[in-house]
This record gives structure tokens, sequence and C-alpha cells, in this order.
């Protein structure tokens, strides 16, 4: 690009669970290196942390916390990337990141009463935290069936790991993408959903297709915030 006041994306890879997301970052990644493009990668939520190390002790079910608390938790360790995230794209470096924002909403809003099955936080209530994070330039959606993510050898051990909870997090991944619209007005997140259940190579083209002209184009004007 000529002109100055360009900067590299920021792209998120969202998606169920056993969707492939980590998979793929991981090839993104290695491919945008291969051609001399220095990207920089996080996963959310980041474990490393001392924040990350309370939600992975919740994940793992080794401790208990209010629904609430976790949920800010989540919140919180996006926070503390957040001022990295501005620097890295405004220094012209890319930046991917494993599940954001969109993971936060989607997970917390799924959650029910075990009693009657009812939402135990509203929707509004669990998108407040995030409010005025960066906000990605593109974000892939991995969609994939309850049963495609059998087919993978089915859900790990982790608290919210159950296909119940994984139909009622899809939807709300859906809703999410809806209320994004196609983001294809100028200045605004492009949501775009990925058929996640097909092979690995064709995921990856697709995936390479959407993010390597972004990359190469740069973007116009400043970060934008959720
Ligand atoms: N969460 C997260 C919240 O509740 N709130 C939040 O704010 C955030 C950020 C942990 C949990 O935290 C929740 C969401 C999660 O429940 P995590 O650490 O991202 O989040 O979860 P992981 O368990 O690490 O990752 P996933 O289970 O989501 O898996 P991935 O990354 O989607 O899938 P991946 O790449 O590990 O692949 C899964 C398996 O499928 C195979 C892989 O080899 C692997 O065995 N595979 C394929 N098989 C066939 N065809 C393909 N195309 C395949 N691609 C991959
Ligand atoms: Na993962």
């Amino acid at each position: 690009m000529s002109n100055s006041t360009w900067r590299a994306p920021f792209i998120v890879i969202e998606g169920l669970d056993r969707s492939g997301k980590t998979t793929q970052t991981a090839n993104l990644y290695s491919r945008l290196q291969d051609e001399g493009i220095q990207t920089s990668l996080h996963k959310f939520p980041d474990r490393t942390t001392a924040i990350g190390q309370m939600i992975n002790a919740y994940l793992c079910s080794t401790s208990e916390l209010d629904d609430r608390a976790v949920h800010l938790l989540f919140s919180a360790n996006r926070w503390e990337l957040a001022s990295t995230i501005e620097k890295t794209v405004s220094a012209r470096t890319p930046v991917i990141c494993d599940r954001y924002a969109f993971s936060g909403i989607a997970f917390s809003a799924a959650k029910v009463h075990s009693g009657n099955g009812q939402p135990l936080l509203p929707f509004e209530w669990c998108r407040a935290p995030d409010v005025g994070l960066p906000a990605p330039d593109l974000v892939l959606f991995f969609d994939i069936t309850p049963e495609q993510a059998k087919a993978r050898g089915g859900y790990g051990d982790e608290r919210y790991e159950k296909e119940e909870m994984q139909v009622r997090v899809r939807e709300m991944y859906r809703r999410i993408g809806e209320e994004m619209g196609a983001g294809d007005a100028p200045g605004k997140t492009k949501w775009v959903v990925i058929d996640a259940g097909r092979e690995r190579e064709v995921v990856q083209e697709e995936v390479w297709n959407l993010v390597s002209p972004l990359v190469k184009r740069g973007i116009e004007g400043p970060l934008r915030r959720l």
C-alpha cells in the first residue's frame, strides 16, 4: 500500500467446540509465515495469565465459580490483551485470534437453569463487559453440526463440551451473526460462516482465500471498538 495511514487487520476465528479452529489458525499462521508475513497469534481463553488460570480451573471443573464471575473473567482475560492488539495492528503486524468476545457471549448466554431450562444470563448482560474492546475486521465463524463434532472423537471433558450445550451455543452464534449482518459495509466487521464440517484442506483453502487478500492489502482507518 502506498498510503502511509494503513494498518494491519485484526482477524478472529470463532466457532463451536471441535470445529477445527486451532488446527486452522495454526495452519494459517505457518502459511503466512511461508510467504514472509509475520503475524501475531493469540488464543482465548489465554490460560497462561493469572486470570486465565482461574478460567482453566473452572473449565476443568477443579473449581466452582459464580456464572457471572466467570463470564467477567473471560472478558477481563481479553482486556488484558486489548492494548497489545491495538499496538500490534498499528505496527502493521496482522493479529489472528482463536476465539474472542463472540465466544464470551455465545457460551454464557447459552447457559440455562438446570431446573426449568430458562436462560441464566440475559444476552445483553453477556455482551456488556466486552463493549469497547478492539473490534475485528473479519470474523470467520466455523460452523459444525453436533453430529460432525461427535465424529471427531466427540467432545472432551471440559465443562461446556456437552451436546445440549453446543446446540444452544450454535443458536447464539447464529443470532450474533444475524445481528452483525453481512458486514460488507465499509468500516464494519465482516462475519463469514465457514462450513467447518468439510475436509481440512478444503476449509484451509477457503480460509486462505478470505484472509490473505486482507493481510496483503491492509486496512485503511483506525481499529474500531465493539
Ligand atoms: N469460552 C471461551 C467461553 O465460555 N467464554 C469465552 O469468552 C471464551 C473465549 C475453551 C472453552 O471456553 C469457552 C468455549 C470453550 O468451551 P478453547 O480453549 O478454545 O475454549 O477450547 P479447545 O477445547 O481448545 O478447542 P476446541 O474444542 O474448541 O477445538 P477446536 O480448536 O475448534 O478444534 P481443533 O482444531 O482442536 O480440532 C478438534 C479435533 O478435530 C480434528 C483435530 O485433529 C482434532 O482432533 N479436526 C478435524 N477432523 C476432521 N476434519 C477436519 N476438517 C478437522 N479439523 C480438525
Ligand atoms: Na481449540
